[in-house]
């Protein structure tokens, strides 16, 4: 499927699966200025950061990152590709409300050395009422089985919000506790190309396995709220502060 030619096609998917997938959502070229962004958001920014918004292999150095959350907070080319444009206007389709831009986070699996993301709901994060977001997975390599493509649980976004506890996956702090076989048999693996765009529902069940293969499986993901979600902003930060307290205490951080 294609934005926008496509697009009620799109929400229907979307509506049925909790995720839709959509071929070359940025041209070559969009995709290259994006890929020059982030290596000079790497090189000049990261150094700079505060210590809960880069995630890295390596913490002393800053190498080998895993994951860099908040990066429209710290760079204008980031921010401005998700306040307006194409990624918004998909945004506010799948939601059918105006999409609230929330988050822009890049998400890094290293060859041989990226973990499994576990099974989770991104909602759990945002502490939303009612749970209405959606996540735009920008993928900038070639993602199949081998290098821990994303794996959706179809129709999950429409049995609720699940059980989640503490997991020890840097980035990935949460887990949902009851994921059965069963389930797993059932996953849809996302398989896409440099350019394609994942969207997926707040709601829907997902996770990755480890990057086994000896490729890079890089991505940007850019979260957006529907105007009706409110946000419990005292527990957002309660989790966030126990969380930088605990990642710190493991020198994490
Ligand atoms: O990139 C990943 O490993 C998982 C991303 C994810 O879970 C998300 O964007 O919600």
């Amino acid at each position: 499927m294609h934005w926008p030619a496509d697009r009620n096609t799109i929400r229907d998917s979307y509506d049925a699966d909790g995720f839709v997938i959509l071929k070359q959502f940025l041209s070559p070229d969009a995709l290259a200025q994006v890929n020059q962004a982030l290596q000079t958001y790497i090189e000049q920014k990261v150094p700079l950061l505060p210590p809960m918004d880069v995630f890295c292999e390596d913490r002393p150095t800053r190498q080998q990152i895993r994951m860099l959350p908040r990066m429209n907070e710290h760079d204008d080319f980031f921010d401005g590709l998700f306040r307006s444009g194409p990624l918004r206007d998909l945004a506010a389709h799948l939601l059918g409300t105006d999409a609230v831009p929330k988050d822009v986070a890049y998400f890094n699996k290293l060859p041989r050395i990226g973990e499994a993301t576990p099974p989770h709901q991104d909602g759990w994060y945002f502490h939303l009422d009612p749970c209405e977001a959606v996540t735009l997975w920008l993928s900038l390599d070639h993602v199949d089985e081998e290098n821990a493509c994303v794996r959706y649980l179809p129709g999950s976004h429409r049995s609720g919000m699940r059980p989640h506890e503490r997991s020890r996956v840097l980035g990935f702090s949460q887990h949902i506790t009851d994921y059965s076989e069963q389930e797993r048999s059932r996953e849809v693996p996302a398989c896409v190309a440099p350019g394609d765009l994942i969207a997926h529902d707040a709601l829907v069940v997902h996770r990755t396995d480890a990057n086994r293969s000896t490729r890079t499986r890089r991505a940007v993901g850019f979260v957006y709220f529907s105007t009706r979600a409110a946000v419990d902003e005292s527990a957002r930060d309660r989790y966030q502060q126990q969380l930088a307290q605990e990642l710190a205490a493991e020198g994490k951080v």
